[in-house]
């Protein structure tokens, strides 16, 4: 099983000074930041990174809204940690999100929703190798 998943703190978290609360969280649930970056992404590497939403009717707009400040990207390592960090973040609208997920705590907004992570064993491979070479990611 996949142990690896990517997790991006979004520029509302940067900028609403959210990063540690966020990193608080994952490390509470013992999950292992295996590599940590700040990055600006341009508008074209946003819409590399959500290819897969090309088409879609907020396609322009989140795209547009990740190359709007500075985000942090994480490598995070665990067991079955791609299921276990996507209930950690919550539902993508934070109104629907349960209680006790990062974003029913913080996000306010379906696109501005604080964090991102991916939801299958080949977007993870996919999303890590976008922004991390193997020689970026730690072992234990
Ligand atoms: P996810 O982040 O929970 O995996 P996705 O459906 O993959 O959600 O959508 C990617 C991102 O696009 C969301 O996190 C959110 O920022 C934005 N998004 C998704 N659906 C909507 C929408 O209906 N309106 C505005 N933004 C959206
Ligand atoms: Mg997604």
């Amino acid at each position: 099983m996949m142990k690896r998943t990517l997790a991006i703190i979004k520029p509302d978290g940067v900028s609403r000074r959210l990063i540690g609360s966020v990193i608080n969280r994952l490390e509470g649930e013992g999950i292992r930041i295996a590599a940590m970056k700040m990055i600006w992404m341009t508008k074209e590497q946003a819409k590399g990174f959500y290819k897969v939403h090309e088409g879609k009717p907020f396609y322009e707009s989140v795209t547009d809204f990740m190359s709007s400040g500075p985000c942090v990207v994480m490598v995070l390592e665990g067991e079955d940690v791609i299921a276990r960090y996507r209930r950690l973040m919550g539902a993508t609208n934070p109104h629907e999100a349960e209680e006790g997920t990062i974003r029913k705590e913080f996000a306010t907004d379906v696109e501005k929703n604080v964090v991102h992570g991916s939801d299958s064993e080949e977007t993870a491979r996919f999303e890590i190798s976008y922004f991390f070479s193997e020689l970026e990611i730690t072992g234990q």
